[in-house]
């Protein structure tokens, strides 16, 4: 059970999503992420050239990982591309599969890509007030389409934790990548 605690607040700065008072930044850097895009010959490149590429950041309140609490965070995702895949969160499976979570998109354009264990997969446009919800057993990752930063506020169970395992082994049936000029859904050649 949850331990009572002071209620807080926190102020959002929806052009940059810092967060403030944020106890805990994350930084995902092409380094951390290269293995996740499909055309392995661009991420290199990109490793090598610029090994330090800030692809997202996560700005975060330090609450307890467990039953009773909300967590929410805000995430910056930066506008580029590896060959045509955009700029992506890891993405991830709750670790309890039966937990969902809630989206708000507070700056830019991007798409919140789900699929199930089973294989289905959805892609929702967000944009500024977009509400977008993530049900039980979907896993979830963030796309920037756009050219300015994409942000996003989310909100989840604090005992649903995250399962980043079965999408870095398997990847998303689907790849949200720039063609004639526009953000497509196209198949994953390296799913499986
Ligand atoms: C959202 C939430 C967070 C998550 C973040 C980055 O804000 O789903 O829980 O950490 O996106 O995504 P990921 O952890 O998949 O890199
Ligand atoms: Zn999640």
């Amino acid at each position: 059970m949850a331990a009572i605690m002071e209620p807080f607040k926190s102020e959002i700065h929806f052009q940059s999503g810092v967060f403030s008072p944020a106890q805990v930044v994350l930084r995902r850097t092409i380094s951390q992420t290269h293995s996740l895009y499909a055309d392995a010959k661009a991420a290199q490149h990109i490793l090598a050239s610029e090994p330090d590429r800030l692809i997202y950041e996560v700005y975060t309140t330090d609450l307890p990982e467990e039953e009773g609490h909300i967590l929410h965070c805000t995430t910056v995702i930066y506008p580029g591309r590896v060959g045509e895949e955009y700029h992506m969160t890891k993405g991830h499976f709750h670790a309890r599969r039966e937990q969902g979570e809630v989206y708000l998109g507070l700056a830019g354009r991007g798409y919140l890509l789900m699929q199930t264990a089973e294989g289905d997969v959805r892609a929702l446009s967000m944009e500024t007030g977009t509400a977008a919800y993530v049900p039980p057993y979907w896993a979830h990752r963030t796309v920037n389409v756009g050219d300015e930063p994409f942000i996003f506020f989310a909100a989840w169970a604090g005992e649903a934790g995250h399962d980043y395992v079965t999408i870095e082994q398997h990847g998303f049936r689907k790849l949200i990548v720039h063609r004639n000029g526009q953000a497509e859904l196209a198949d994953n050649p390296r799913y499986g």
